[in-house]
């Protein structure tokens, strides 16, 4: 971990039907989902982007805690967020995260769940090998729009969707254009993604260059196309669509 802090935004990706895998192992642990919310935690650094959520990725070899934050809420995220969560007064008890289950992700994979702000009412968890347990939250909510390793996953997803054990549906929904910049158009991700000629999620170096690329067009170059802050600059619009999410109760801060 480096020595700047980093904010990311926690966004809650509500569930609202496990798979059979997921839903046996609360069984187990004797969760009763009646009245009661369980999100995924996605850590993000682009929040503006959040209206072209397409699906959810965990990654299917790490084991995820569901965390009660209240008799009413659990969050599902990896042990080591929990833990930093429990000193950001996060969880009710400082020092404390209260785990009740322990999902693998692979279980969780094909999940239905509503992701805020996404133009697509619902989409599913789907798996990204990438994922590092060691940074955010574990979970990794997917713009293909505007990040090249997202749409690089969802695309390898939809070639391989038996391999993967998934739906090729669930990887095809269409990416959105969010942000329009001068050299990339409205669909960022997708032009660097051919620019590159990225074949693979595997393609690392190249995905690190298109990253980089994404992210400062963006932010210095964009424009809204879509949502409350349509025709602002992406610099302006970031946080004041981060503080909606959060005013609205589908988001909070995260620090690591
Ligand atoms: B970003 P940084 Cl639209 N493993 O969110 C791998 N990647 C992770 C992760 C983990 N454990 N936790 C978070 N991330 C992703 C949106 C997005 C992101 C867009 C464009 C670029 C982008 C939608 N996915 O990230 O190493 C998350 O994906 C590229 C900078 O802390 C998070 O923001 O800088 C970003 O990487 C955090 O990466």
């Amino acid at each position: 971990e480096g020595v700047n802090p980093q904010e990311y935004t926690g966004v809650k990706i509500k569930v609202i039907e496990w798979p059979a895998a997921a839903q046996e192992v609360l069984d187990r642990a004797g969760f009763k989902a009646e009245g009661k919310t369980v999100s995924l935690i996605a850590a993000t650094l682009r929040p503006e982007t959040m209206y072209g959520q397409t699906c959810c990725f965990v990654s299917p070899s790490i084991t995820y805690g569901m965390y009660e934050i209240s008799p009413e809420e659990y969050y599902i995220c990896t042990s080591r967020a929990a833990k930093n969560m429990s000193f950001q007064k996060i969880t009710p008890v400082r020092g404390e995260a209260k785990l009740v289950a322990e999902l693998p992700g692979s279980t969780m994979i094909g999940a239905r769940i509503h992701a805020p702000l996404s133009v697509y009412p619902e989409v599913r968890v789907l798996p990204m090998d990438t994922i590092l347990a060691s940074k955010g939250t574990g979970v990794v909510t997917s713009v293909p729009s505007d990040s090249p390793d997202d749409y690089a996953t969802v695309v390898e997803l939809a070639k391989k969707a038996d391999f993967y054990g998934i739906e090729k549906e669930w990887a095809s929904l269409e990416p959105i254009p969010i942000i329009t910049t001068p050299n990339y158009g409205d669909l960022t991700a997708v032009a660097l993604v051919k620019e590159f000629k990225i074949q693979s999620p595997k393609d690392k170096d190249a995905l690190a260059k298109a990253k980089e690329i994404a992210y400062k067009d963006a932010f210095y170059q964009g424009t809204m196309v879509i949502g409350k802050y349509k025709g602002e600059k992406v610099e302006i619009a970031k946080n004041k669509v981060k503080d909606d999410l959060i005013a609205s109760g589908d988001a909070f801060v995260y620090n690591e």
